[in-house]
């Protein structure tokens, strides 16, 4: 059988309501279970609203975003929710314990796919060191945790509930370098069958992508490996250089 997961966008245009001028044109590009696209491009190019069609976030105003063949406007959200795992630009912690933040997607999720998840996240040292683990409290909104324990706890978050397919929206920002590095390791090894999409601004954090997208005001300008596209783009060059 065909491996799940796979997306596919099809001369998407997108606006806001309200807004006259398109965020997104005439966006084509698939991403197969077992690849990751990486999306860059300035900001205000349009890279989280691209996310945000998949998960129904918004609808594109023509065209097609399809998953696993069937446009996403005819599934449920149930149905794209067991199957996309989104991790937004500013990750949304709530009032409760690590673990309940933790059990958001899923449940009846054990403490071992917890700390499994926690573990490719980065984040089991620092909830290890805090005296009641799991059960210690995160404050509304996830105060009193850094920006970068909230992402890696978000990260996780999505990690347990074992989508098909992750969209990572500038997750990996707040985390320095190494631990960027180690991250995505760990990620790769356990979502070796997922498609991931993912949103960066760091070069490092998108290199090894099977595909690139440069975006530019909306629209997909250029796509490639990193080798192909500092050969071919010159907006990409500009991005690595800055
Ligand atoms: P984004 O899709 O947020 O662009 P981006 O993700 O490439 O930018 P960044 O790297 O800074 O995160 O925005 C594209 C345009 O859409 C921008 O002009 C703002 C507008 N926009 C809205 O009008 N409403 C929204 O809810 C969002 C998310 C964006």
């Amino acid at each position: 059988a065909a491996r799940a997961g796979r997306v596919e966008f099809r001369n998407v245009t997108f606006a806001y309501p309200g807004a006259e001028a398109p965020v997104l044109s005439d966006i084509s590009f698939t991403a197969e279970p077992g690849q990751t696209v990486a999306i860059i491009g300035s900001t205000g190019a349009g890279k989280s609203s691209l996310l945000g069609l998949l998960p129904r976030l918004y609808d594109a105003a023509s065209g097609e975003v399809l998953l696993d063949g069937v446009p996403v406007t005819r599934l449920d959200r149930a149905e794209i929710t067991q199957r996309v795992a989104m991790v937004p630009q500013r990750p949304y912690l709530f009032s409760g314990t690590i673990g309940h933040n933790l059990r958001f997607g899923k449940p009846e999720a054990t403490e071992q796919e917890l700390w499994e998840a926690l573990t490719v996240a980065q984040a089991a040292d620092f909830v290890q060191d805090k005296a009641a683990g799991l059960d210690s409290r995160i404050s509304q909104g996830g105060t009193n945790v850094s920006g970068g324990q909230r992402q890696r706890l978000c990260i996780a978050r999505a990690l347990v509930t074992e989508p098909k397919v992750y969209l990572f929206d500038d997750s990996f920002s707040a985390l320095d370098v190494a631990t960027d590095a180690r991250l995505r390791r760990a990620l790769k090894a356990k979502t070796a069958d997922a498609t991931v999409i993912i949103v960066g601004q760091r070069v490092s954090t998108i290199a090894d992508a099977d595909q690139i997208l440069v975006l530019d005001k909306g629209r997909i300008v250029d796509r490639g490996t990193h080798e192909e596209l500092l050969e071919s783009s010159s907006t990409y060059q500009e991005i690595v250089e800055s």
